[in-house]
């Protein structure tokens, strides 16, 4: 392991005024955000819409970092023939890999998932750093709701993903460690809080002992929200304070970076937040975002599946791009969200 190009791509990944577009969903979830823009899930329709956002310039230039993509896409080409990834490449962008196979039930929990992909993956490690890749995303789901989280569940969770971390990092790939506590059901913003931060001491504990460097990873947290049927909901300011507090108390300083995933927030809702993160301030790391639905739902509406609305497309996609790149230095503004 090289840990000073680990760190290096790392840092890319955090760079100032720049993220992470997850653009990783697998077929069948991109499958359900076509259906609500009445598109078909053909591999085609898949490689034209992931093809006009990586073209989109300069806003890819200017304000994404890495794109996290899914097994189909790292091996597709364009239409005019050119890899995908070397799309991505040409934009400055780092390419990165979605590696694990999903979140399975987990036996003996009901309601609860285990993250399954370990199984050869040290082999698809060599072949995707071949592709590309040099940065690779995990996600553990964790479930709050009655006797949930179990300790079985996040101990589990966190091994599978210290194991995950370690393959990477032997590979010359960085591991985006993704723990998402959800923010479905009806629990406060304490019990989020809580639980997200059991769920880090565990992960990082497990990371200790599987032996990975901190200094050659990133941090993928939800932030703390209350559940969505919370009755009580929090201000922007409430949110970016238990996230800033529960961060600053449970992830080392040595991690490289941290970007957050939008959980189903409405975009602007995941822009405002990162934003006042970042007005803060005073944290050890750079933080940033790395949105699927956060950054894709406008512009896949504004697309619809249709050919004569790529121009639209890139247009939503380039102005959700350049608003979280001002959160991510905490200068978004509702006025610059209007004025676009
Ligand atoms: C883009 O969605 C990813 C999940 O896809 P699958 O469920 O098909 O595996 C997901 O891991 C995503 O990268 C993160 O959860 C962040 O996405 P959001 O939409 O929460 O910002």
């Amino acid at each position: 392991m090289n840990l000073d190009e680990l760190h290096g791509i790392a840092q890319k990944m955090v760079a100032k005024g720049k993220g992470l577009l997850a653009a990783d969903e697998s077929n069948a979830t991109i499958g359900k955000r076509f259906d609500v823009i009445k598109t078909e899930n053909s591999e085609d329709n898949r490689r034209d819409y992931r093809e006009f956002m990586f073209r989109t310039m300069p806003a890819m230039k200017e304000h994404i970092s890495g794109v996290i993509l899914y097994d189909e896409t790292i091996r597709q080409k364009a239409k005019d023939g050119t890899p995908l990834v070397k799309l991505i490449e040409a934009a400055g962008a780092v390419p990165g890999i979605k590696v694990d196979t999903g979140a399975k039930p987990l036996a003996g929990q009901p309601g609860e998932t285990i993250t399954e992909g370990l199984d050869g993956l040290r082999e698809r490690f060599v072949e995707y750093y071949k592709l590309g890749a040099r940065f690779a995303k995990w996600r553990a789901v964790i479930d709050i709701g009655a006797g949930m989280p179990s300790y079985n569940c996040i101990n589990a969770n966190a091994q599978a993903m210290a194991r995950y971390a370690a393959l990477a990092q032997e590979n010359g790939i960085v591991p985006i460690i993704e723990p998402e506590v959800l923010m479905d059901g009806d629990h406060d913003i304490k019990r989020c809080e809580d639980v997200t931060s059991w769920v880090h001491q565990e992960f990082f504990n497990q990371l200790f002992y599987a032996g990975v460097k901190l200094e050659g990873i990133i941090l993928k947290p939800n932030m703390i929200v209350p559940g969505k049927k919370c009755p009580k909901q929090a201000s922007i300011e409430e949110v970016a304070e238990a996230t800033v507090r529960q961060l600053k108390r449970h992830v080392p300083p040595a991690v490289t970076g941290i970007a957050f995933l939008s959980g189903g927030q409405s975009d602007e809702e995941a822009t405002a937040h990162l934003s006042a993160i970042n007005a803060i301030g005073g944290t050890p790391w750079p933080i940033t975002f790395s949105y699927g639905r956060a950054l894709q739902a406008a512009p896949q509406a504004a697309w619809g599946g249709k050919a004569e609305n790529v121009a639209k497309g890139q247009a939503s996609f380039a102005h959700r791009a350049l608003m979280n790149s001002l959160a991510s230095v905490g200068k978004w503004t509702k006025a610059a969200e209007k004025a676009a």
